[in-house]
C-alpha cells in the first residue's frame, strides 16, 4: 500500500480508475456466469472477490488517498465488490439447486420396485446350543445317533426296564398314539410321541456291537402346558457310552469335561441321588453356577439371579446303564457296563442366556432370535 499523500487524486491511480474497477467487476460477473459447477465457482470466487482479487488490491489503495479522494474511491470500489458479491450468490444458489435437481433424479429410489433382498434366516438357538452340546461330544470321539419322535412304547419304556405296571412309567405324561379303531381293541397302537431321547440308547444297542459311544440329540414330547418352564414339545440331549471297565468315575469326568467345554475351565459337577427305570445307580447332575461359580452361597452381599444363591444348577439325569437294560439289547452284563445323561436344551438356553420365558423360544419372533445373532 502506497504511503499517505496529500495531493493524491483517485483518478490519477491506475486501479482505482473508474474504467478499471468497471472492468474488474465485469470479469467477475462473466467468471460467475461461466462456472458451470460449484468447485468451478469456488475457483472463480477466490480469483474475483478473494483476499489477492483486482478489487481487493484496489480496495487496499484507498488507505493511501487524502481525505478527501476516499470517499468516491470507496463508493466506487464498495459498489463494484457489492456487485460482485450479490452476482456470486445469485450463481452460488442457482448452481446448488442445479446440483439439489440433479441428485434427486440420479439418486432416486423407486420404491415400487419389487422387494428382492429379503433377510437371510439364521438357525433357531436350540438347535445351535444343541449342536454345540453334541460338538463336544464328536470331538471326544462319540458318534451322533437319532431315532424315531413317534416311538414304539417298547422302545420308549419297557426295554428301558419301564414294565407294564411300573409306577415309573407315571413319571411322564405321555401322548399315546392312536391306532386304527376296531382292528386293534380300543385303537391302542403300542406307539408314542416319545417322552425323552434315551429310548435311542436302546436303539444304539442293538444296532452297534460294543463298546458304544453315542449322543443322542432330539426333540420329545409330553403332555405339560406351556408355561414360562414347560413345553409339551422340547429337546433333549443323551449320552450312552457301553465298553469294558466303565464306571461312575467315567461318567462324572466326561460331564465335567463337557460343562467345561461350554462354559469355562473352571466348572464341575456333583452328582445327587435320584431314580430312573434305566439307569443303577441313577443321579441328577448338577453343574457350578458358571455366574458366582457357587460364591452366592450364604452371601447376602453377592446375590446370583442365575442359581438362586444356591451354588448348583440342575442340568439333567444321569447313571450308570441299568444291567436288565444291557440284557434287554443283548449287551452282556458281565462284560460291558456303561453310563448315560440326559438333559434338556431349553433349560439350558435358560440359564446360559438369562432366558425367564420358554415361551419366548417357541413363538417364533424374531425380536428373541435376533439378539443370539446368525450362527449358519
Ligand atoms: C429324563 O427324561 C431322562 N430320560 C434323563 C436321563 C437320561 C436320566 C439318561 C438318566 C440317564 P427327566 O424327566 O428329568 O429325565 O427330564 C430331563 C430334562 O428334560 C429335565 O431336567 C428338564 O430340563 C427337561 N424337561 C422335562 N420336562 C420338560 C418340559 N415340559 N419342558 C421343557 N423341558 C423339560
Amino acid at each position: 500500500m502506497s504511503a499517505p499523500n496529500k495531493s493524491y487524486d483517485p483518478v490519477e491511480v491506475e486501479a482505482l480508475k473508474p474504467e478499471a474497477i468497471e472492468r474488474m467487476r465485469d470479469e467477475a460477473l462473466a467468471a460467475f456466469a461461466a462456472a458451470d459447477s460449484l468447485d468451478a465457482l469456488q475457483e472463480a470466487k477466490v480469483a474475483h472477490s478473494g483476499g489477492t482479487s483486482p478489487l481487493a488490491l484496489a480496495n487496499r489503495e484507498i488507505g493511501a488517498l487524502p481525505p478527501h479522494a476516499k470517499a468516491e474511491a470507496g463508493k466506487r470500489v464498495g459498489m463494484a465488490r457489492g456487485a460482485v458479491n450479490k452476482a456470486l450468490t445469485a450463481r452460488q444458489a442457482e448452481l446448488e439447486a442445479e446440483r439439489d435437481a440433479r441428485m434427486l433424479v440420479e439418486e432416486a429410489v423407486d420404491v415400487t420396485l419389487p422387494y428382492d433382498r429379503v433377510p437371510a434366516g439364521a438357525r433357531h438357538p436350540l438347535t445351535t446350543m444343541m449342536e454345540r452340546v453334541a460338538d463336544v461330544f464328536v470331538s471326544m470321539g462319540y458318534e451322533i445317533a437319532e431315532g424315531p419322535e413317534v416311538e414304539a412304547e417298547w422302545f420308549n419304556f419297557d426295554a428301558l426296564n419301564f414294565t407294564p405296571d411300573h409306577p415309573a412309567r407315571q413319571m411322564q405324561d405321555t401322548f399315546f398314539v392312536q391306532g386304527p379303531k376296531g382292528s386293534d381293541g380300543d385303537g391302542e397302537s403300542g406307539v408314542v410321541l416319545r417322552t425323552h431321547t434315551s429310548p435311542v440308547q436302546a436303539r444304539s444297542l442293538l444296532d452297534r456291537e460294543p463298546p458304544v459311544y453315542v449322543v443322542c440329540p432330539g426333540r420329545v414330547f409330553r403332555t405339560d402346558e406351556l408355561d414360562a418352564t414347560h413345553t409339551p414339545v422340547f429337546h433333549q440331549i443323551e449320552l450312552l457310552a457301553v465298553d469294558e471297565g466303565l464306571t461312575m468315575a467315567d461318567l462324572k469326568g466326561t460331564m465335567d469335561h463337557m460343562v467345561q467345554s461350554l462354559f469355562g475351565p473352571e466348572m464341575t459337577t456333583r452328582l445327587r441321588p435320584n431314580y430312573f427305570p434305566f439307569t443303577e445307580p441313577s443321579a441328577e447332575m448338577d453343574m457350578l453356577c458358571y455366574v458366582c461359580k457357587g460364591e452366592s452361597v450364604g452371601n447376602p452381599d453377592r446375590p446370583c439371579r442365575t442359581c438362586s444363591s444356591e451354588g448348583w444348577i440342575e442340568l439333567g439325569g444321569c447313571g450308570m446303564v441299568n444291567p436288565r437294560v444291557l440284557i434287554a439289547c443283548g449287551v452282556d452284563p458281565e462284560k460291558y457296563s456303561g453310563f448315560a445323561f440326559g438333559f434338556g436344551i431349553e433349560r439350558m438356553l435358560m440359564f446360559r442366556h438369562n432366558v425367564e420365558d420358554m415361551r419366548d423360544m417357541v413363538e417364533g419372533d424374531v425380536r428373541f432370535t435376533r439378539p443370539f445373532g446368525m450362527e449358519i
